[in-house]
């Protein structure tokens, strides 16, 4: 059997709740399609999400790879198309704050995802689920994880299908919320996400 790493982040800024590790929670050790899921939740930090990554990546060697991370206010699940070699934005969770700081010296502009987006997109579609592909995954640690896992799978020539997932808000971090944003039942979230790994290539 095959294995899929998917990994999800812990809350961050004024998330109480991060969605992305309860569907990884949920997700764990089940057999989806040819993949058996290995999850693992992320530190929010920029001197740590990716090292916790790619230290998990060699050890459990996965045959695919998917990150999984929230975008609060989308109203979609969104298959990210590119990462780009740039972090910027608000501080992380040890109070980093970086800004216009590439992510690897020596690396390209962008890696585009080698996940199948297109067809899960077009398969969330036909299960009336809302979902797009984005073109942005932003230049916090969602786009950092995404560019260094391409990063580290172009520079040892690795043909592992990898990239990043945003996912809307749940009913249960919007209620907590101050302010309004759209926000989607974590039944259906996990199944969206469910849905995404069948289409991986068996
Ligand atoms: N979302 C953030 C980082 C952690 C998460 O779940 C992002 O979009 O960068």
């Amino acid at each position: 059997m095959k294995k899929l790493l998917l990994t999800g982040f812990v809350p961050f800024l004024d998330y109480t709740i991060n969605p992305s590790q309860q569907i990884v929670q949920a997700l764990d050790r089940q057999q989806i399609g040819a993949y058996e899921v290995v999850g693992t939740i992320l530190p929010v930090e920029f001197a740590k999400s990716a090292a916790v990554l790619l230290e998990t990546y060699e050890r459990v060697q996965p045959d695919a790879v998917i990150s999984l991370g929230l975008a609060a206010g989308r109203e979609r699940i969104t298959p990210e198309r590119v990462a780009i070699n740039c972090n910027d934005g608000d501080a992380d969770n040890s109070g980093v704050q970086v800004q216009d700081q590439p992510i690897a010296a020596d690396g390209p502009a962008a890696y585009f995802s080698t996940l199948p987006i297109r067809r899960m997109v077009n398969r969330l579609l036909e299960r009336n689920i809302p979902a797009e592909i984005s073109n942005s995954a932003g230049t916090y640690l969602c786009n950092n994880v995404m560019y260094q896992m391409l990063h580290y799978l172009h520079q040892r020539q690795l043909d592992v299908p990898a990239g990043f997932i945003h996912i809307p808000a749940s009913h249960e971090l919007a209620a907590q919320m101050k302010r309004s944003i759209p926000s989607w039942s974590l039944d259906t979230l996990t199944a969206a996400i469910h849905t995404a790994i069948e289409e991986l290539p068996a």
